[in-house]
C-alpha cells in the first residue's frame, strides 16, 4: 500500500501526455480483461471503477451507498461508455470515456491536492501511473530533488 499525492494538474497533465496516456489505458484495458475477450463486459468495467477510488468519488459513490443504488450507477457509467450500445466496452470507447471522466475530475480537484492510498501491485490503477509520471518529471526538471 502506498499513498501518492494527486492534484488535477497531475490528472490533467497525465491525460494530455497522449502517447503515455494511449500506452497506460491499453494497459489498463488488458489488466481488466479477465477473459481476454478483447472488449470489458459489466462486470469487468465495474471492477475497475471499484478499484479507482477517486472515481467512485467523482460518481458519488461511498461506503453508506445501497447496492441497488450503486448497480444502477455501475449500469449508467457502463451505458456511456458503451457508445455503439453493443453492450461491451471496446478499448477505444474505453479510451475516450477515461479521457472526458480524468479530466471532469481534473477540473473538479483544481489546485487542491489529495491524498489517495493505493495498493502497490495495482497495475490497473493509471492514477499512480499518473503520479508516477508526475514524480519522474519532478525529478527530470529537478535533479538536485531526487
Ligand atoms: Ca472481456
Amino acid at each position: 500500500m502506498g499513498v501518492v499525492i494527486i492534484d488535477g494538474s497531475t490528472v490533467k497533465n497525465f491525460v494530455t501526455d497522449d502517447e503515455h496516456f494511449n500506452k497506460c489505458m491499453e494497459e489498463s484495458f488488458a489488466s481488466l480483461d479477465k477473459n481476454e475477450d478483447g472488449v470489458l463486459c459489466r462486470s469487468e468495467l465495474r471492477k475497475a471503477f471499484e478499484s479507482l477510488r477517486l472515481i467512485e468519488a467523482h460518481f458519488g459513490v461511498d461506503v453508506s451507498t445501497p447496492p441497488e443504488q450503486l448497480n444502477e450507477l455501475y449500469d449508467s457509467i457502463f451505458d456511456k461508455f458503451d457508445l455503439d450500445g453493443s453492450n461491451t466496452v471496446d478499448p477505444q470507447e474505453f479510451k475516450s470515456e477515461m479521457k472526458k471522466i480524468l479530466l471532469a475530475i481534473a477540473e473538479g480537484l483544481g489546485s487542491c491536492p489529495i491524498q489517495m492510498a493505493l495498493e502497490d501491485d495495482d497495475q490497473s490503477n493509471f492514477l499512480k501511473k499518473a503520479a508516477d509520471l508526475e514524480a519522474a518529471k519532478l525529478v527530470a526538471n529537478h535533479p538536485s530533488c531526487s
